[in-house]
């Protein structure tokens, strides 16, 4: 029988090794005439039988992961290493130029390999085209794993933020760059993706939930634009919170700077936001656009920029409606209850109605600045939707209050005045709505108070904007891009050359772009340009001409100029570009001032929601908060950066074209060569003694031991760590990228043998 049972043992493995190959289930085996025979018959056989086939199974799970993982990296490698020795990281470039840096990532993008490496920082060239590599195949090869053992990849980039976050028990950023179109936020969405995964969301509904805050707050803050069909116009940082063992517990986004003004007007071939059309479409097919006062013969105002192209794609194509069904899921997985979504639902079509009440000015030969809404229909529909009353609503959009002397007097609008009036009501509404909506996921995704957790951020905003017409949106998301470079620059370069001097290392300095004058002339009080915005903003007989004048005057740099023959122009030279701005409602969106009569009347709603939006105190939003993002980056300067930069090919959307010239400008003011250099030659990890040794000491020394950090210490770990072309400075230890995470894999493993020894031990002993 040992004979026979040896031969069957051979026999089941053959078996299970072609059953692997071609993956039918292992009760094949049980229908073989050969184990037929021999079942039923012998029962110690017959588990021997079981238990082998256990055994075998789980070897085969194993066997078909690795087969799998070798599977899906050869997918990606496809061509790779017979057509082209191509290379992962810049940095290991020999001959260091524009063109070889240029001509690399062509070749890679034309073999469709959009990530490539400069050290730690990722460049992604978006690819115009769904790939194939984001699939769950890609999750679990990027998980834990050596940077060098696959090809560069998003994952990876949060792969790496994430093993940093639980080795180190310290929070991360991830700060995603680049120009508008050229793919931050799908960029955004895939880390989020990967950090999901492998933060184990063993809680299946924390990880639906957290899948589905981008899509909604997206479907809020982002919209058509001439660049972008989903472009972000607001600047999100979500932070994805973990337990200290690394398992995702919650998130929490911050929004900053909503362009509030789309709500009312849109460019020329540009939309509003997203949600309005899917709204408008949803009800329409759902037949309830009469329950929410909409016509359904031609859209409201606000989403009927393009005459009749909305109405037809409604009505043809369904895309929108299903958009709407996604959002209606989206709020319920995360928890909205379904009166929430209902009033939410009251408010944006409250808006839509605003937006279609007109006024008229009344003709008597006396009163000529009054005006009267000539469609009260409108008026009745948008004080329905908002609870409030209609009358009460007309007097706040024809009239307002003012107090001279402690005496209260009421005046009249003029036409112009009502409709801007209208126009403020509706932009305050929706921006409430939008950080209601935000405040609330933040909420609903609220980890456990108890636990002391780390994070992962992830920071998208809007990006680098050049249109034919640039008005005061555009100025805000420049400067923001303006300070999210300065950043960067901050700690590629600045930082780093700033310890060797006091370490006393001489490492080569390398030259950069410093936009640092620029972002003063925009930052500096009380002179800068921002001041001066928001100065002028106070006297309310300033104009936009006199606002452009004061830059003039004030502004004397080479980054301001001022256009002969065009009144309300001024130019701005930017890192990313020159840029010329149409000053002209600048004053007024600046000021963004809600009048106290509308908000009086909008605090009185029946909807609760609408109530609460309303009843926080009349706070300034207006004046430019250019410092809530300074705010935002120091949040982030607490964590532990990580760079992505997406660069755009082109700008035609089209996949596989490479445009040299556009590239090379993105690489130039990006600063792309001078970072390869520094990579190349820097150290871009500084670690004081003491740090390093309470790292990595388990490399040197025993678990039970204390050793201090001492230079000798730091010296003993590196020399046992085998690593070469490190230096010590006088306090710190100076690091190459790829260091780190040599250092991290050597401490997984020595880390894994001393709890393999110590559960041995245990066993033994116990
Ligand atoms: P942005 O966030 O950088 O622009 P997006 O992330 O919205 O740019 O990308 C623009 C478009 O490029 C997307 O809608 C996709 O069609 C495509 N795209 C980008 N990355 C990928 C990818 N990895 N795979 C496939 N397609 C991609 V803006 O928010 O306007 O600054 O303000
Ligand atoms: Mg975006």
């Amino acid at each position: 029988p040992e004979k026979w049972c040896r031969g069957f043992n051979h026999f089941i493995s053959q078996c299970l090794i072609k059953d692997f190959e071609k993956r039918p289930s292992v009760t094949h085996l049980l229908e073989h005439p050969f184990i037929k025979q021999v079942h039923g018959k012998d029962m110690s056989l017959q588990k021997q039988l079981a238990e082998l086939i256990q055994e075998q199974q789980q070897l085969g799970s194993m066997a078909r992961t690795r087969h799998e993982r070798i599977h899906t990296r050869r997918a990606y490698h496809v061509d790779r290493a017979d057509k082209y020795s191509l290379d992962d990281d810049l940095v290991n470039l020999e001959v260091l130029n524009e063109d070889t840096i240029i001509h690399q990532l062509q070749k890679r993008y034309a073999d469709l390999q959009i990530y490539t490496y400069v050290g730690d920082i990722l460049i992604a060239l978006n690819p115009f085209q769904n790939l194939s590599i984001y699939s769950p195949q890609f999750s679990k090869l990027y998980h834990g794993v050596k940077r060098s053992s696959n090809p560069p990849h998003i994952f990876a980039s949060a792969d790496a933020a994430y093993q940093s976050m639980v080795t180190f028990s310290k929070d991360q950023c991830i700060i995603i760059s680049g120009e508008s179109g050229a793919g931050k936020t799908e960029s955004a969405h895939l880390i989020v993706q990967h950090l999901t995964f492998l933060g184990k969301a063993n809680n299946r509904t924390l990880r639906e939930k957290i899948l589905q805050v981008n899509p909604l707050v997206e479907a809020f803050g982002n919209a058509c634009t001439a660049i972008n069909d989903n472009s972000s116009r607001f600047g999100k940082y979500l932070e994805m919170m973990f337990t200290p063992t690394g398992a995702v517990m919650g998130a929490k986004i911050s929004e900053y700077l909503l362009e509030k003004s789309r709500v009312i007007k849109q460019a020329v071939g540009e939309k509003n936001f997203h949600i309005f059309y899917y709204i408008y479409a949803g009800l329409y097919h759902q037949k309830k656009l009469s329950e929410y006062r909409l016509p359904d013969q031609k859209p409201p105002r606000y989403i009927d920029n393009e005459t009749g192209r909305v109405m037809h794609d409604i009505v043809t194509k369904d895309s929108y409606g299903r958009q709407f069904e996604a959002i209606q899921h989206c709020f319920r997985i995360i928890g909205f209850t379904d009166e929430e979504v209902y009033s939410v639902y009251r408010i944006l079509t409250g808006i839509l109605n605003t937006g279609n009440i007109e006024f008229a000015a009344i003709s008597s030969q006396h009163q000529t600045d009054k005006s009267e809404v000539p469609n009260p229909e409108a008026l009745d529909n948008a004080a329905a939707l908002l609870s409030i009353g209609s009358e009460e609503l007309q007097e706040a959009l024809t009239s307002h209050c003012v107090v001279t002397r402690g005496e209260t007097i009421i005046r009249t609008n003029t036409v112009d005045k009502a409709a801007d009036v209208r126009d403020a009501m509706s932009k305050a509404l929706y921006g409430r709505l939008f950080s209601w909506i935000v405040n609330r996921i933040n909420t609903l995704l609220q980890p456990d108070k108890n636990i002391c957790g780390m994070n992962v951020g992830i920071l998208d905003i809007f990006g680098f904007e050049n249109f034919a017409r640039n008005s005061f949106e555009q100025l805000c998301i420049n400067i923001a891009n303006e300070q999210i470079q300065f950043y960067f620059n901050q700690h590629i370069f600045a930082l780093e050359q700033m310890e060797y001097q006091s370490e006393g290392i001489d490492a080569t300095t390398v030259e950069y772009e410093d936009n640092r004058p620029l972002l003063d002339m925009f930052l500096q009080k009380p002179m800068g340009l921002l001041s001066l915005l928001d100065e002028e903003s106070r006297f309310p007989q300033a104009t936009d001409l006199t606002l452009v004048d004061k830059f003039e005057d004030n502004l004397r740099c080479k980054y301001f100029w001022r256009p002969k023959g065009v009144e309300l122009s001024f130019g701005i030279q930017h890192y990313a570009g020159k840029v010329l701005y149409d000053a002209s409602a600048f004053l007024e969106k600046n000021r963004d001032t809600l009048p106290a009569d509308v908000v009086v009347v909008l605090r009185t709603s029946e909807n609760k929601l609408l109530q609460q939006l309303f009843s926080s105190p009349l706070t300034k939003t207006g004046m430019f908060c250019s410092y809530s993002l300074m705010d935002l980056l120091s949040k982030m300067v607490v964590g532990q950066p990580h760079f992505i930069r997406c660069i755009k090919p082109n700008d035609d959307r089209e996949a596989l074209m490479f445009s040299h010239e556009r590239v090379l400008l993105q690489l130039r003011y990006t600063g792309i060569l001078e970072t390869v250099k520094i990579r190349q030659k820097g150290y871009s990890h500084r670690i004081l003694f003491e740090e390093f040794v309470k790292r990595y000491y388990y490399l040197a020394f025993k678990a039970h031991e204390t050793p201090l950090g001492s230079r000798e210490n730091c010296l003993a770990i590196l020399e046992k760590s085998k690593l070469d072309n490190w230096i010590l400075g006088k306090t710190k230890v100076f690091l190459k990228y790829y260091h780190i995470e040599q250092l991290n894999l050597f401490l997984r493993e020595v880390i894994g043998r001393v709890v393999v020894m110590q559960a041995y031990i245990k066993g033994w002993l116990g």
